[in-house]
């Protein structure tokens, strides 16, 4: 059998190549099945419900001794569920910058610089001739439009739009859908901010500092680090003890306004990442509000260089 996964606890983009990719290989006459391990968030949750059809099995445990692995939205065997033997994958798909495929010798690799992997998984279908099943579409459709947050991020490019156009005739959405998916997943409250953070946090180590990034990309992203100030910060400070951080911000990025917050809640991080950020106005417990939609990704290369 051919597992297809994405990283653990995985987001919209991942789920949706899962389901998609296995419905392509399944079309293409071998047996493939979407797999996903951990933990889902507020998007895919919506999509779920609105497709009422949810084509992945959540999976924990052993593999067979013959079992193969696509990886799609990830190429980095940190971020997958330890029961993968890397020797194992032999594809993977992925659109990041930092990327470890040395460590997957025996897979045959796409990594491209898209604003989603869905867009990679579907020009594989039009590669191949095949159209997407109206689930399928859905599914890869709203990835696009999540990670891409509806086109307006730097990494957007061409082929995203015409990857999304094209699925989007497949998918038969009702008009205010982009709406309602946004809308879903900016259902953030005091019950769930600490796992929404933790479930979009980025950690690396630059210059032996452990340095997480937590991110949230939804509307009215200002009750964030108001309304929920004191949630915030508790949340921070515990994923910080919990990863045993050195370095941690939020970022919050408002998918309607385009606009993005920064909050820290300790000066050692407020100072470094006000260097990556070419600000002085970055301090601890008070929001930093930027006219701009600035991505996780861009900022990473910039602290490499503000912590000399
Ligand atoms: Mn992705």
């Amino acid at each position: 059998m051919i597992y297809i996964t994405a990283y653990n606890s995985p987001d919209l983009d991942g789920i949706a190549c899962s389901i998609a990719y296995s419905e392509l290989i399944n079309k293409l006459g071998k047996p493939a099945k979407a797999i996903y391990s951990g933990d889902l968030g507020l998007e895919v949750e919506f999509v779920k419900n609105f497709t009422n059809n949810f084509p992945i099995e959540k999976r924990a445990g052993l593999f067979e001794g013959d079992a193969q692995f696509i990886l799609v939205d990830v190429s980095n065997p940190d971020d997958i569920d330890p029961n993968i033997k890397p020797e194992k994958v032999i594809e993977i798909f992925d659109h990041r910058e930092l990327v470890f495929t040395e460590k997957f010798i025996n897979a045959q690799t796409t990594i491209e610089r898209v604003g989603s992997c869905a867009t990679l998984i579907i020009e594989q279908f039009k590669e191949h001739n095949q159209t997407p099943s109206q689930n399928a579409a859905v599914y890869l459709y709203s990835a696009i439009v999540s990670n891409t947050t509806n086109f307006k991020t730097p990494d957007t490019n061409q082929r995203d739009i015409d990857a999304a156009e094209w699925v989007r005739g497949s998918a038969s959405l009702p008009s205010d859908y982009v709406n309602q998916l946004f809308a879903a997943k900016s259902k953030i409250d005091t019950t769930n901010l600490y796992f929404a953070l933790s479930q979009d946090l980025k950690i690396q180590t630059i210059k032996d500092k452990k340095i997480g990034i937590a991110q949230l990309e939804i509307t009215n992203i200002e009750r964030i680090t108001t309304d929920l100030k004191n949630e915030l910060e508790n949340a921070l400070f515990k994923i910080k003890i919990a990863e045993q951080i050195d370095l941690i911000i939020f970022q919050g990025v408002d998918v309607i306004e385009g606009n993005t917050i920064f909050y820290t809640i300790d000066e050692e991080s407020s100072t470094i990442f006000a260097k990556a950020l070419e600000t002085q106005d970055l301090r601890p417990h008070a929001p930093l509000k930027i006219n701009k939609i600035i991505l996780r990704k861009s900022i990473l290369p910039k602290l490499d260089r503000a912590m000399i």
